[in-house]
C-alpha cells in the first residue's frame, strides 16, 4: 500500500567531530585477555550544572532509545556516545528499548549502560519473532540474526542482564517511560532499529501504567522522534531498518524469513504517528558516508571498542564482516541519529528541511519529496548544505 507520510528533511554536519572522523586503527595481533574482570568506570556521583550553549544553560535532553542491538555494530557506537553525552550532560537516558529478537541482544544494551555506572537505566525487550535466529534463515551477513558482537560482549564483559528474559517486554517499559516523564513534551525518541516497540507503542491501549493510549502518550510526552530510517538520495536502495529486504511483493523477501513483514509493520507505523508530533528522519545516505569506531584504540577493555573489533573483524574479534568496515570503522548511522536528538540540527551545523515521505509497504521503498509548506507541522529531513556526505573526502 502506497501512503503518503509527512516528513522533514534535514541534514548534519560533523556531528562526532575527532570521534566520527576516526584515524587509522592498528590491527591487533593477538587477543587480549579476558576482559570481564576489568573494572567498569564508575559514573561521576557530581551533580553536573546544566549545559552551556551559546551562553545559555539547557537542560539534558531526554531521550528514549529504541535499538536493534543485534547484527550491525552502529547500535554500540549510538548507545555509548548517549552515554558520553550523558556523562557531559547533555543527555538523560530515560530508558533503552529493544525492537528485535536476539536475546542476548538485551544482555549486550545491559553491557554498555553498566561499564557507563547506569545500571538504573530501565531496558525493554521485544519478544516477538521478527529478527529472532530461529526466523532468520538469511542473509548470511547476518549471521543468522546473532550478528557478530553480542556473544562476545554478554558472554566476556559484567552486567546485570543477560538477555531478555530478565526485563521487563519492551512496551510496557516504553509506557512506563513515558508516563512518568515531566512536563509536555519533553522526551525525544530515538528510533535506531525496527517498528515494532513504535507500532506497538502507537497501537496501545490505556492500561495500569496510564490512563492514556500510547496514541496519546506520545502527543503529550514526546517532543520529538528521530528516526534513522529510508533512503533519500537513492530512490531504488530498500533501507534496512525500514524494509529489511525489500517488501511482501518483491522476490528477495522469501529469503529473509519473518523480515518479510518488516515493510508492511514500518508502513502501519509510519502511518499511526500522529503528524503533530515532529519527526525528523535520518537518511542511509547520510551515514553511509560517515565512519565510526576506528579511532577506539585506547581504553582496550571497552564494550564499545570490543563491538568494533568483533563487527570489523579486527584480530581479537570474533570474525565478523571486514569488507564492511575501513580504517575509519563502520558506518556511523546511529550514532548521527543520537547527537542529532541530543544537540539538535542547527549545533551541528545541519537544518531541517520539511517535506514528506512515500512509503510503498510492497516493495519496502521510500521516497521523499520536498515540500516548503509543510514547515509548521511535522515531518523533516535533516540536511546541510555545506557538508559533504555525498563526498569522500579522502577517497583515494
Ligand atoms: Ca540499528
Amino acid at each position: 500500500m502506497l501512503q503518503w507520510i509527512f516528513p522533514a528533511k534535514w541534514s548534519l554536519g560533523d556531528p562526532f567531530g575527532s570521534i566520527l572522523r576516526g584515524g587509522r586503527q592498528k590491527r591487533r595481533r593477538r587477543r587480549e585477555p579476558l576482559r570481564a574482570d576489568h573494572p567498569a568506570p564508575a559514573n561521576s556521583p557530581t551533580l553536573l550544572p546544566p549545559t552551556l550553549v551559546d551562553g545559555v544553560a539547557s537542560m539534558p535532553e531526554k531521550i528514549i532509545i529504541d535499538t536493534d542491538m543485534s547484527i550491525d555494530v552502529d547500535d554500540v557506537g549510538a548507545l555509548c556516545v548517549a552515554h558520553a553525552l550523558q556523562d557531559r550532560n547533555e543527555a538523560e537516558i530515560l530508558a533503552v528499548l529493544h525492537d528485535t529478537g536476539l536475546d542476548k541482544g538485551v544482555g549486550a544494551i545491559s553491557v554498555i549502560n553498566h561499564y557507563y555506572g547506569r545500571d538504573d537505566i530501565p531496558i525493554g525487550a521485544y519478544r516477538g519473532p521478527l529478527g529472532r535466529p530461529s526466523h532468520t534463515p538469511g542473509p548470511g551477513w547476518t549471521n543468522h540474526g546473532k550478528g557478530w558482537y553480542v556473544d562476545d560482549l554478554v558472554d566476556s564483559f559484567p552486567s546485570p542482564i543477560k538477555d531478555a528474559s530478565q526485563v521487563d517486554d519492551a512496551l510496557t517499559v516504553f509506557r512506563r517511560a513515558l508516563a512518568g516523564a515531566p512536563g509536555w513534551r519533553q522526551v525525544t525518541v530515538v528510533a535506531i532499529g525496527h517498528a515494532t516497540n513504535l507500532l506497538a507503542l502507537l497501537q496501545s491501549p490505556a492500561d495500569a501504567i496510564s490512563g492514556w493510549t500510547g496514541l496519546e502518550l506520545v502527543r503529550q510526552k514526546v517532543k520529538q522522534l528521530v528516526w534513522m530510517g529510508g533512503s533519500y538520495w537513492v530512490k531504488d536502495r530498500v533501507e534496512w531498518n525500514w524494509g529489511a529486504c525489500g517488501g511482501w511483493a518483491t522476490p528477495n523477501v522469501s529469503r529473509c524469513g519473518e523480515y518479510a513483514r518488516l515493510a508492511q509493520l514500518t508502513s502501519d507505523a509510519l502511518a499511526a504517528w500522529p503528524v503533530e508530533v515532529p519527526t525528523t528522519f535520518l537518511s542511509f545516505d547520510i551515514g553511509f558516508w560517515v565512519r565510526s569506531g576506528g579511532v577506539l584504540k585506547t581504553r582496550r577493555h571497552s564494550p564499545c571498542r570490543q563491538a568494533f573489533v568483533d563487527f570489523c573483524g579486527i584480530t581479537g574479534g570474533s570474525g565478523g564482516l571486514p569488507q564492511w568496515c575501513d580504517d575509519r570503522g563502520r558506518n556511523a548511522w546511529d550514532l548521527i541519529a543520537v547527537v542529532l536528538a541530543v544537540r539538535g540540527a542547527e549545533r551541528i551545523n545541519h537544518h531541517l528541511l520539511p517535506g514528506g515521505n512515500m512509503f510503498d509497504a510492497a516493495t519496502g521503498l521510500n521516497t521523499w519529496t520536498d515540500d516548503p509548506h509543510q514547515d509548521g507541522w511535522g515531518h523533516f529531513q535533516a540536511w546541510a548544505r555545506e557538508d559533504s556526505y555525498n563526498v569522500r573526502r579522502d577517497a583515494p
